[in-house]
C-alpha cells in the first residue's frame, strides 16, 4: 500500500506512534510517504520506502498567524495525486484531520477519493478538542473519517461521552519495537550515577501541567528520606524551568538530574529500577510501556488509559491522581531486594503484549478495510 502520514513531528507520543508505525509499514514494503512541517525525529533515514514531505508554511504580512492547516492540506493534496496514495492516515485530530477532510474533499472535485483514518491520542480528546474553541471541528472531522481509532478502551469512551460521534471507533493500543527498547548492559552509566548503589528513579514526559510532575518529585523526596535514591528526569517542556527550581530551592539537585530530550532514552532506562508516571491524564502511557520494555516497573496513576497497561501488583501498582503516600507505599514494596527481579520480570513479559509485529498488523487490516469500502467514482 502507499500510505501518507500525518503527525507532528516531535518527541511527542503520537508524534512517536504515528513515525515508528511508518517505520514497521516501511519494514513490511508499504510505501510511507510522512506529511509535516518537519522531519520526524525518529523517522528511519535511509529506507528505500520512506520519503518524508515538507509542508511549507508561507507568511505574509496580513498574516497574524501562518494558515498551517490550508498549507498542510494543499500538500496532502499534492502528495496523494502525485505519489497515488491509497489513503492518509492522520494521528492527532488537531488540526490534522480537518485538513485531511480539506484534502479528500478537494481530491473528489478531481474524481480521485482517498480515504483518511484518524488516530486520536488523547489530549486531542481529552483536554484541548473539547475546549468549546475547537470542538465543532474535531466533532465533525472525526465524523467525516473513514476511519478513526483510538490508542484505548478509555479513550474511546472518552471520545464518545464529550463528542456526538456517530462513527465506529476502533481500539488500537500504543505498540513498541522490543528490537530497540531492550535492557542494554549499562553499568558503567549507572555506576555514574548510583556510585554507591542508590536505587534510580526515572520520569519521562514533555513536562507539561497534565503530567504531575511535582508528585513525581514529592514521592522521590519521600522515598529519600527512608532509602538511597537517584532521580533522573528526561524530556523538556513548559514546566520544565519551574520544576528545576523547586528542586533547587529543595536543595535535591545532587540527587536529581535533568536530562533534556534524550534520543537513545532505552540506554537510560535499561539502568533504571522504577518508573513514575503520576499523570492527571494519560490516554495510554507510552512512555510507560517503553519502560517496562527496558524491564522497569511503574508507579503510576490509574488515569485514563494507565489501567490498559499497568497492572496493579504486578508489573507496578496504581494510585488515585495525586495520591503521593500511596505512591511511596508501593514504590518502596517495589524496590525491596527480594521483590524487584519479579516487578522487572513481569514488566517485559507485558511489554511484550504490545509488540510492534502484533499490532502493526491491526493498523494494515483497517486499511484494506477502508481502502475496499472506497466509494466507487461518481458516486
Ligand atoms: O504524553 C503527551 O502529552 C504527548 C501526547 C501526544 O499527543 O503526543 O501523548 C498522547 O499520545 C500517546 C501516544 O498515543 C499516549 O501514549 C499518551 O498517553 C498520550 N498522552 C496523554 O493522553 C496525556
Amino acid at each position: 500500500m502507499k500510505i501518507g502520514i500525518v503527525c507532528y513531528p516531535t518527541f511527542g507520543g503520537s508524534g512517536v506512534v504515528a513515525t515508528e508505525l511508518g517505520n514497521a509499514l516501511a519494514r513490511q514494503g508499504h510505501e510511507i510517504h510522512f506529511i509535516t512541517y518537519d522531519q520526524p525525529t525518529r523517522m528511519a533515514l535511509f529506507d528505500e520506502n520512506i520519503y518524508y514531505h515538507k509542508v511549507d508554511i508561507r507568511t505574509y504580512p496580513l498574516f497574524e498567524y501562518p494558515p498551517y492547516e490550508l498549507a498542510l492540506a494543499s500538500k496532502m493534496v499534492n502528495v496523494a495525486k502525485f505519489e497515488q496514495l491509497d489513503l492518509l492516515h492522520v494521528h492527532y485530530a488537531i488540526p490534522h484531520a480537518s485538513a485531511a477532510y480539506m484534502a479528500r474533499e478537494i481530491l473528489k472535485t478531481q474524481e480521485l477519493y482517498v480515504p483518511f483514518i484518524t488516530t486520536l491520542h488523547g489530549t486531542d480528546i481529552t483536554l484541548v478538542g473539547k475546549d468549546e474553541s475547537y470542538a465543532p471541528v474535531v466533532t465533525f472531522s472525526i465524523n467525516q473519517s473513514d476511519g478513526v481509532t483510538t490508542v484505548s478502551q478509555s479513550l474511546r469512551a472518552d471520545t464518545y461521552e464529550h463528542f456526538e460521534i456517530t462513527k465506529q471507533i476502533e481500539v488500537i493500543p500504543n505498540f513498541i519495537d522490543l528490537t530497540r527498547f531492550k535492557k542494554q548492559q549499562k553499568e558503567h552509566f549507572k555506576k555514574a550515577i548510583c556510585p554507591k548503589g542508590e536505587r534510580l528513579i526515572v520520569h519521562t514526559s514533555n513536562f507539561r501541567k497534565v503530567k504531575r510532575i511535582d508528585d513525581a518529585i514529592k514521592v522521590f523526596c519521600r522515598l529519600r528520606q527512608q532509602i538511597p535514591v537517584k532521580m533522573l528526569l528526561i524530556g523538556d517542556g513548559p514546566e520544565r524551568r519551574r520544576i528545576e527550581q523547586l528542586c533547587q530551592d529543595n536543595d535535591l539537585m545532587d540527587d536529581i538530574r535533568f536530562l533534556g530530550k534524550l534520543d537513545a532514552i532505552e540506554e537510560v532506562l535499561s539502568v533504571a529500577d522504577l518508573f513514575l508516571m503520576p499523570s492527571e491524564k494519560e490516554s495510554f502511557g507510552l512512555a510507560a510501556l517503553e519502560a517496562m520494555a527496558c524491564e522497569v516497573p511503574v508507579i503510576s496513576s490509574n488515569a485514563g488509559g494507565l489501567p490498559e497497561l499497568n497492572i496493579h501488583g504486578v508489573t507496578g501498582f496504581m494510585s488515585d491522581v495525586g495520591d503521593v503516600d500511596d505512591m511511596v507505599k508501593n514504590a518502596l514494596i517495589i524496590l525491596q531486594d527480594d521483590k524487584l527481579p519479579e516487578f522487572k520480570a513481569n514488566a517485559l513479559k507485558r511489554a511484550k503484549e504490545f509488540d510492534v509485529h502484533k499490532i502493526r498488523p491491526l493498523y494494515e487490516a483497517m486499511y484494506e478495510r477502508v481502502i475496499a469500502s472506497v466509494p466507487a467514482p461518481n458516486n
